[in-house]
């Protein structure tokens, strides 16, 4: 098993729209999750390159379907996609953004499995419990992620991701339920680890 950090992964692509997207083949595995969770620092921390993927501090800041091709061959992709549920754009804005999400997650063949990626403080937001829903139905495995676990103490963090755990025991999908922190790496080897098992 290859643990190492995907080193090589490029940045191929910026699509506002689900139209006109690569082409629909190889293993994709999307990151998903509510604006300013840490999609794009995760992304970055996977990879060992703060400057891949944009992050800010203000939510909102990745507004399109962005491709990385992780490996030199081109067959694996992670998929870094606009967060949901930020209030500060129009709801036309936010219904058209989910809407792209949605043709993309619905219909894309290549996409092998979610990473669902929570602040570990506020965790299964409605949005969140829609996708993990959606994942359910479609026997779509999901990696779940509580991020910013640097913000807790190590106990706290725990106890939460027990709760997590047990909450998800329902669920007949193939899914892992991993704490981490795109700031002090926790977590990371873990990600690669079943990034590496399910593309
Ligand atoms: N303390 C801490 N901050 C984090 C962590 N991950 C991300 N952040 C910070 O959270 C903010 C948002 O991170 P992004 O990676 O841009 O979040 P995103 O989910 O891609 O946001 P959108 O693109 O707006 O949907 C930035 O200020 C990051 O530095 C983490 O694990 N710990
Ligand atoms: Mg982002």
């Amino acid at each position: 098993m290859n643990n190492t950090f995907f080193q090589n992964a490029k940045f191929t692509g910026s699509y506002p729209t689900s139209e006109d997207l690569p082409l629909d083949e190889g293993t994709e595995i999307a990151f998903c999750g509510r604006s300013n969770c840490g999609k794009s620092s995760i992304l970055n921390a996977l990879t060992n390159n703060k400057k891949l993927a944009k992050t800010s501090k203000t939510p909102g800041r990745t507004q399109a379907i962005n491709f990385f091709d992780i490996d030199s061959t081109g067959v694996f992709k992670i998929v870094d996609l606009p967060g949901y549920g930020y209030a500060k754009v129009s709801k036309k804005m936010r219904s058209e953004w989910g809407q792209e999400i949605e043709k993309y997650l619905m219909t894309r063949k290549s996409l092998n499995a979610l990473c669902i990626i929570m602040d570990i403080r506020h965790p299964f937001k409605e949005d969140d419990l829609k996708l993990i829903d959606w994942c359910e139905t479609k026997d779509l495995p999901m990696i779940l992620l509580l991020n910013k676990a640097d913000k807790l103490s190590n106990n706290k963090a725990s106890q939460v991701t027990n709760s997590a755990k047990k909450t998800l025991q329902k669920l007949s999908t193939k899914h892992h339920v991993i704490a981490t922190s795109a700031t002090n790496k926790t977590g990371i080897a873990a990600l690669l680890e079943k990034i590496n098992e399910l593309k």
